[in-house]
């Protein structure tokens, strides 16, 4: 029988990844999706698979929406990828932040239970809840710190997906992911803010590239292989909380790095902390700049995960290697600034 799966975010990089994963793997899909301005629907137009998704309207604040969606898609999975996801962006929106990241969770557990019990949840977690991290590397026995109001907005949207599994027997499981990145990854995010903002630099349309904290330490993997790793949580006969990470960290300044090298440009550094500048050693133009405004008022300085439990129970592990993500995103980037495609 064809399974029907809701995905919230749909319009978001996971959201487009895991379209993409469910709809080869012959899934009947609904795409939740919250009313914009915009155009929404460019990253599942750039996977060629917008017409196979029925679109449902949705907004992670509204109780009565999300309940009347539950019942009327009756979905046998939901994927609650939907979010304020900008970490800097939670220090200006706390509450609302709350509102989406926390309650908004609960909101979707509360439908769940009193339409379909046995529909099957996955709640996307995050390693911001590390924060400053406890252990290193961080895994699901790790003890959480978060750093800053969407960490803390995400552990309780971890923690109530918890207790409504322990409480009222859901299948519901937390994916504690970390950083995962790719040519849909959006502009706000600082891999994709290097890969776009490098290409620019190389083509003329923009004079330097403006950074904060270079120091910090991510794990950084590919979204699509995220995706299938989210997918085998739901096949499993019990829900359980699981990493996703490669085990490898980087720094920013060392993405930064391999990014420029991908692009053709010879990054040298000159100067420290505030003043510090890459400098283009061929063409001597100033690349990169350090902008303060761009620190947060908190930091997660070092982000590295044990992603063993997937690897033994779900048999899951990352493919795409550090170098080329960054490669990929570096293409990308550079092929969509020289032609004039549109960028997301
Ligand atoms: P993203 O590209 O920023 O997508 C977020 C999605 O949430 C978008 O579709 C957005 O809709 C939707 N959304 C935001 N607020 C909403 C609201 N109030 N009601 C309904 N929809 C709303 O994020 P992503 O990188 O795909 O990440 C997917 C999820 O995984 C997020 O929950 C994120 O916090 C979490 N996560 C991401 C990573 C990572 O490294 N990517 C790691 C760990 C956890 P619009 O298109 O309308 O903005
Ligand atoms: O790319 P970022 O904005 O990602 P961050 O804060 O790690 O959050 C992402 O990953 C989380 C998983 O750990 C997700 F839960 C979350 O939704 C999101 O997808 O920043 C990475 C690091 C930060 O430490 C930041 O201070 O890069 C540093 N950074 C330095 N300059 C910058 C910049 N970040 C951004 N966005 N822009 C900069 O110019």
């Amino acid at each position: 029988m064809t399974r029907r799966a809701l995905i919230t975010g749909i319009t978001g990089q996971d959201g487009a990844y895991l379209a993409r994963f469910l709809l080869d793997r012959g899934y009947e899909l609904f795409g939740a999706v919250r009313r914009v301005s915009s155009q929404p629907f460019l990253r599942l137009r750039e996977l060629g698979i917008e017409q196979h998704i029925r679109f449902v309207p949705f907004e992670l604040c509204e109780f009565g929406n999300l309940f009347r969606l539950v019942e009327e898609t009756q979905p046998d999975e939901i994927y609650n990828l939907a979010s304020q996801s900008f970490v800097h962006t939670s220090f200006g929106q706390p509450i609302y932040t709350a509102e989406a990241n926390a309650v908004g969770v609960t909101r979707l557990l509360e439908a769940i239970r009193m339409v379909n019990p046995r529909i099957r949840f996955y709640q996307a977690s995050t390693s911001e809840m590390f924060g400053k991290a406890q252990a290193v590397p961080q895994s699901e026995v790790t003890p959480f710190y978060p750093r800053s109001p969407y960490g803390v907005a995400k552990l309780y949207g971890h923690w109530i997906t918890v207790n409504y599994r322990e409480s009222y027997g859901l299948h519901a499981s937390s994916g504690i992911l970390f950083n995962h990145e790719s040519p849909l990854r959006g502009m706000e995010f600082v891999t994709r803010k290097v890969t776009l903002g490098l290409a620019r630099v190389k083509c003329g349309f923009q004079e330097t590239l403006e950074l904060g904290n270079l120091d910090v330490q991510r794990d950084w993997g590919f979204a699509g292989d995220y995706v299938e790793g989210m997918w085998l949580m739901l096949q499993r006969p019990a829900a359980s909380d699981m990493v996703l990470a490669t085990g490898r960290t980087e720094s920013v300044k060392t993405f930064v790095e391999v990014a420029a090298s991908a692009m053709g440009f010879t990054l040298a550094w000159e100067g420290q902390g505030l003043k510090m500048l890459g400098i283009d050693t061929r063409s001597g133009r100033r690349v990169v700049r350090i902008d303060q405004s761009l620190y947060r008022p908190a930091e997660v300085d070092l982000l590295v995960g044990d992603a063993s439990k997937a690897g033994t129970e779900l048999g899951w592990k990352p493919r795409v290697q550090f170098p080329d993500l960054v490669a990929m995103m570096a293409a990308a980037d550079d092929r969509r600034v020289r032609d004039g495609s549109v960028v997301f």
